[in-house]
């Protein structure tokens, strides 16, 4: 997703990039190629008025690091503008802070992934926060829809509430919720019918269910892929129902980025979850971080490479980036990664940057963060002979065994590590896919200091990624 967007901005910032220190004429030639890509990606005229203001406002005299490029110093800066519009750091969870049963009302268009999506958080609340969830469809208009919703709560393993031909929205709201009390539900997933458009009947229809239930979250749902139809229609539902949150589904399509952009702006409503398949577990949390990240297309590398630029070797990074690109990155270039790492300090925020770490750093919540994990991990990769980190698959439990004791771990730990090493993997081949079109061009090596490497690229002018 988010192509367009990312391919126009990283072509303004190379520009810059070639350019010694910023001038105001500088940063307002740059901010009419932002505001042209931001608006062709489908953002909001009065959200690009605003977002450039923003970034102009903090650019201009802003102070250029010494460790860096007035171009990588304005990257960061439209970077920070870019979360700030996306609604802050970091996910917004689903208010559950009710008493049971929580009732969450579910709206939006026709065929915009309702149904779908309750399915989908049934399945997560059950799964991950062990939520008793009780499944009801108040959709009425469309023959099946009360069918599938069933369907679907069977797949996800929760049950739904018995369909009774001839009730109102209402009604089944009444009786859903009643349910939900006398059997010891958590949580009740109210889907409703969508609408081909915005009519008065569906805004009353919604609001008579949710005066009946009084809902925790009045979650709008809306598909990506519309654009700024997306955005118009979140500003319709709130001003009508003052939504609580909103999930963008098919995020998995080529959307533009823009509405995701708007949204908040517009609605001030948070996006609290992405719909990024139909199947049931392609529901992920809304980050906003990230999604700047991807809408620059430079992932979460630009802020690593910002601070590693400062410590890595230019050398070994340039290795390194050259096999991951190629599939070859294997245990003892990770070996070698992991002695960069702990050169680099704050690994609170290295962890999120680093492809694939999300998930160790998700392990190691609310412990202190200090280098032992590392330091760990380097010494079972030491205890592995050169064919065993070259071929990790090699390693069955025979080998593991000696590996943990000769590394003085255990085989969890080395299995972890082992994991470990298969997401990161698994990460860097979606990185590259991405890099085709976004990163390829532009690369780490352009957001090196002047004179880090051979031209300003480390690569040899190469770009890996
Ligand atoms: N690719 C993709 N498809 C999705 C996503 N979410 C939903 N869909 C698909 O979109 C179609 C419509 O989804 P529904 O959940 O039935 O939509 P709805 O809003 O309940 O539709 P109505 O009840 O008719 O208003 C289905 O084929 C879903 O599989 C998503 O995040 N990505
Ligand atoms: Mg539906």
């Amino acid at each position: 997703m988010f192509e367009t967007l990312s391919d126009k901005l990283s072509g303004v910032f190379d520009r810059l990039r070639a350019r010694g220190a910023l001038s105001e004429a500088d940063v307002t030639e740059a901010l009419r190629e932002v505001r042209l890509a931001l608006l062709d990606a489908d953002v909001a005229l009065p959200v690009v008025r605003d977002f450039i203001a923003k970034v102009r406002e903090r650019a201009i005299g802003a102070e250029v690091l010494a460790s860096v490029t007035p171009g990588q110093q304005v990257v960061k800066i439209v970077n920070d503008v870019m979360i700030d519009a996306l609604g802050g750091e970091g996910a917004v969870p689903i208010n559950l802070n009710a008493a049971a049963p929580v009732p969450i009302l579910m709206v939006g268009l026709q065929g915009s992934g309702k149904t779908t999506t309750s399915g989908k958080i049934a399945r997560r609340l059950k799964d991950r926060l062990k939520r008793k969830v009780l499944l009801a469809s108040l959709d009425t208009q469309r023959p099946a829809a009360q069918l599938q919703l069933a369907q679907l709560a069977d797949q996800a393993g929760v049950p739904s509430l018995p369909i009774v031909p001839g009730q109102t929205p209402v009604q089944i709201a009444h009786r859903a919720m009643e349910t939900g009390r006398r059997e010891g539900f958590d949580v009740v997933i109210l889907d409703t019918a969508g609408r081909l458009s915005i009519d008065q009947e569906l805004m009353d229809e919604v609001k008579a269910v949710r005066a009946a239930t009084n809902p925790t979250e009045t979650l709008l749902v809306v598909d990506a892929m519309t654009g700024q139809d997306a955005v118009n229609t979140a500003k319709a539902f709130n001003d009508a129902l003052q939504i609580t949150g909103i999930v963008m589904t098919r995020m998995d399509g080529d959307a533009r980025g823009g509405a995701a952009l708007s949204m908040r702006a517009i609605t001030g409503a948070p996006i609290k979850l992405v719909g990024v398949g139909e199947k049931q577990d392609a529901l992920e949390d809304f980050h906003p971080e990230r999604v700047a990240g991807r809408i620059l297309g430079m992932g979460d590398i630009v802020g690593l490479v910002e601070r590693a630029s400062e410590t890595i070797d230019q050398a070994e990074a340039e290795k390194l980036a050259a096999k991951m690109m190629k599939g070859k990155f294997d245990l003892e270039d990770y070996a070698s990664q992991l002695r960069q790492i702990t050169k680099m300090g704050s690994l609170n925020n290295i962890l999120d940057m680093l492809p694939g770490m999300g998930k160790l750093k998700g392990q190691l919540a609310g412990k202190d963060l200090d280098t032992a994990v590392f330091k760990r991990q380097a010494a079972i990769i030491s205890s592995m002979t050169i064919k065993e980190r070259r071929q990790p698959d090699i390693i069955k439990a025979n080998r593991k065994k000696r590996i943990a004791a000769g590394s003085g771990t255990t085989v969890q730990d080395v299995n972890k590590l082992l994991k470990q090493f298969d997401d990161m993997t698994e990460m860097m081949k979606k990185m590259n896919k991405l890099g085709q079109k976004g990163l390829m061009r532009h690369g780490l090596g352009a957001l090196m200091p002047k004179g880090a490497g051979g031209g300003g690229s480390p690569f040899g002018g190469r770009r890996p990624f």
